[in-house]
């Protein structure tokens, strides 16, 4: 098995700093008779939007198995452990409380207290209620308030029980892989829609710190986002401005108004017909002050200039490739947390994933995944790097602490630490998974001494 190794001065070693590992309820809860219908439920069922035909009603069946997996993180000598609620679970359909579904999480939550470990609860991880879609869903303005009376009763019921809230992870996909691209639930092609949802959802998100920092003033309230910096095709002007240009599309346009209460200038080159409708007082309520940001990092774009001036991705990138398909580019990581913390004043840093997946093969009850041991070890490094530079980053969680549905790449797609044996749902820790265990346990016994 190959290590992780850090030098012993390493600020990831230091006591306050967190490691976890992530999961999201859609992806691994299954029980899907036990909860509401959502929108990836409605996405998996139509005909060729999911690449092996699959769907999350079993998914890893965790709902079921809670206790066996909290065991396995446990194991694994983490600090923290990531997971998002799901809304479709804990509410009714008409907006009262499943208290079946929030006991599932209330015991979660005990059992991870139990054993130490920091919860970090994420609110919203992409599976709206389908009957809130039926209502226009992210379209729909209201249904930010909708998000921010599901905050509160969370958050109500959850207590002090958990460490950090994340409003939402990665409004980027839900707004842009969603209604831009199309192709994540609900499947829409429509740029002003895309942008219109943005918007709802940080405004949803605004609504939600506020209740948040009521509720559970103790709690680290704040974001999950997505980067991926963008880098020009060419040095040519045009390619840099192209790159810009998709950086303000893509990772911007959701951090400045957070934090600095306006959208990129990008805005104002979009056509009148493709800009958001933004309410008076939106702007104030969406940049709420954050106690922290959370960064989730996979790989870096490449960005060319069309010949309409806009932007377009150049593929293929530089090999090593995941199985994705995504570079593997370690040093995008370093640079685009200094170059975050170079234009904005950031709150600490969390980053809430980062991890990679691979043709994972189970031989004996055995992976070796040495291509993901290297895509760790080479990733902490760069967030050490950052560290140095300056940046306050405070934590590291690995995605993803076991196999699971992959959007829409179905189960085909495996960012495991864990391999889960999907006709069984036996779960075998790869060796990137012992190799983080190695790592976590080093550190928390270096705290003990
Ligand atoms: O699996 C996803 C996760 O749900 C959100 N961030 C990216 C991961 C890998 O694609």
């Amino acid at each position: 098995m190959t290590k992780i190794t850090l030098a012993d001065t390493s600020p990831l070693l230091q006591p306050d700093f967190v490691f976890g590992v992530a999961t999201a309820a859609f992806q691994i809860e299954g029980a899907a008779d036990s909860r509401l219908p959502t929108i990836w439920d409605t996405f998996c069922a139509q005909p060729g939007r999911i690449r092996d035909g699959s769907d999350g009603l079993v998914a890893c069946d965790h709902v079921n198995r809670w206790q066996e997996d909290i065991e396995l993180i446990a194991s694994l000598g983490v600090d923290a452990y990531r997971f998002s609620v799901s809304w479709a679970r804990v509410l009714h359909q008409d907006g009262s409380v499943n208290q079946q579904g929030m006991d599932f999480y209330l015991q979660l939550l005990d059992a991870l207290q139990a054993r130490n470990i920091k919860a970090f609860v994420t609110l919203y991880h992409w599976d709206l209620p389908e009957h809130i879609q039926q209502q226009g869903g992210w379209l729909n303005r209201d249904t930010a308030w909708l998000f921010q009376q599901y905050a509160d009763q969370v958050s109500r019921a959850f207590g002090d029980k958990v460490y950090s809230y994340a409003t939402l992870n990665e409004p980027f996909c839900s707004a842009y892989l969603s209604y831009e691209a199309g192709i994540h639930a609900p499947g829409v092609q429509n740029r002003r829609q895309g942008r219109q949802v943005a918007h709802h959802l940080l405004l949803a998100h605004g609504l939600a710190m506020q209740v948040l920092q009521r509720n559970c003033p103790s709690a680290k309230n704040g974001i999950v986002l997505n980067f991926s910096p963008c880098y020009p095709a060419s040095p040519s002007a045009a390619d840099q401005r192209a790159a810009a240009m998709a950086d303000a599309y893509h990772n911007q346009w959701y951090l400045q108004p957070l934090l600095q209460g306006r959208y990129p200038e990008l805005l104002n080159e979009l056509p009148e017909s493709d800009q958001p409708d933004i309410e008076l007082g939106d702007m104030a309520l969406i940049a709420q002050p954050l106690d922290y940001l959370g960064v989730n990092y996979y790989t870096r774009t490449v960005f060319a200039a069309n010949e309409a001036g806009w932007f377009r991705d150049v593929q293929p990138v530089q090999p090593p490739l995941t199985d994705m398909g995504w570079e593997i580019f370690p040093q995008g990581l370093t640079e685009i947390l200094t170059s975050l913390h170079q234009k904005y004043s950031l709150p600490p840093v969390y980053i809430t994933e980062n991890g990679a997946a691979m043709p994972d093969l189970l031989r004996d009850n055995w992976v070796q995944d040495s291509e993901r041991v290297r895509y760790f070890q080479q990733h902490l490094q760069a967030v050490e790097q950052a560290i140095v530079e300056g940046v306050p980053v405070q934590g590291y969680f690995a995605w993803s602490l076991m196999d699971n549905f992959e959007w829409a790449e179905g189960y085909a797609k495996r960012f495991g630490i864990v391999y889960v044996d999907y006709s069984t749902q036996q779960r075998v820790l790869k060796d990137s998974g012992l190799a983080l265990q190695q790592l976590f346990r080093y550190k928390q016994e270096r705290a003990k001494r």
